[in-house]
């Protein structure tokens, strides 16, 4: 039995199931992680969702702000943007049903693996782990916002997540500015100011960042231990590289061209399928 690692998706079916060819995955045998964003950008959102729905008990999935979107506009009618690409799944006469599950999914999932150096606690979000979180604080974050995504005031909270303030926990008001901020950690994050702060502004390159930015993975990170590894996608402009050997960049860029990335987590070997069209 494998885990697979896989970065986001983003609606490229082909090179989904290209790499599962590649790495010779087996629903039978094993387990799928995914970073989220499984939706828009690339052409075949809907086929994507239906196959992850086909092996969803092979699969362990946190949600990206793609999928949180997704599921704004067929809700509660947020805008669609015009370079949305999932009107396929939209217009899909069992929408109801694919649109609760993802309602089900986590914000973050961790699990112990057994590893060829021993035993690895993994963590995987969408965006990354704010560092001044400890695994209590990402626990007990993930899991409120969960309960909200899928309790009775749902809708309430899809038309309240979306919006880059507060950026700081110092600056929330109210319950609603804490699942806002907690929610861009886990599934916007890139650019982190001094003093913790969010920067929704700048999404390049970390060469050309402005100088009071710094990646959320520099510096010290209170969730890290000897045998912990982190897990995330979101950030295509890294390429895969973070230069930390236990916090791994999985999003390589499918849907703007380049290539889908997935890592076996037993030896943490990459294996990769270019984008094909
Ligand atoms: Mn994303």
């Amino acid at each position: 039995m494998s885990n697979y690692a896989i970065g986001d998706i983003q609606g490229c079916f082909e090179e989904l199931r290209e790499l599962l060819k590649i790495v010779s995955f087996d629903k039978e045998r094993d387990q799928l992680w995914l970073c989220g964003d499984l939706v828009n950008r690339g052409l075949s959102s809907l086929e994507c969702l239906l196959y992850l729905y086909s092996i969803r008990n092979s699969c362990n999935i946190v949600l990206g702000n793609h999928d949180l979107h997704l599921m704004a506009v067929h809700e509660v009618g947020r805008k669609i943007g015009e370079n949305d690409t999932f009107n396929d799944v939209l217009s899909y006469k069992h929408v109801d049903k694919l649109i609760g599950w993802l309602k089900t999914l986590p914000f973050h999932i961790s699990k112990k693996i057994d590893t060829k150096q021993g035993e690895v606690e993994y963590f995987m979000t969408h965006a990354g782990i704010p560092p001044f979180w400890s695994k209590d604080d990402l626990i007990r974050k993930s899991e409120e916002l969960s309960k909200n995504l899928s309790g009775k005031e749902s809708s309430i909270f899809l038309r309240t997540i979306f919006g880059n303030v507060p950026t700081h926990p110092e600056e929330c008001n109210s319950p609603e500015d804490n699942l806002r901020l907690n929610i861009n950690f886990l599934t916007r994050m890139r650019f982190l100011e001094q003093n913790g702060s969010l920067n929704m502004d700048y999404k390049g390159k970390i060469e050309g960042a402005p100088k009071y930015l710094r990646p959320w993975f520099e510096g010290k990170q209170k969730i890290m231990k000897e045998n912990t590894h982190i897990l995330f996608g979101h950030w295509a402009a890294l390429d895969g590289i973070t230069n930390k050997l236990r916090i791994t960049a999985l999003d390589t860029g499918c849907s703007w061209g380049r290539r889908l990335t997935a890592m076996r987590l037993e030896d943490q070997q990459i294996f990769s399928c270019d984008k094909l069209k």
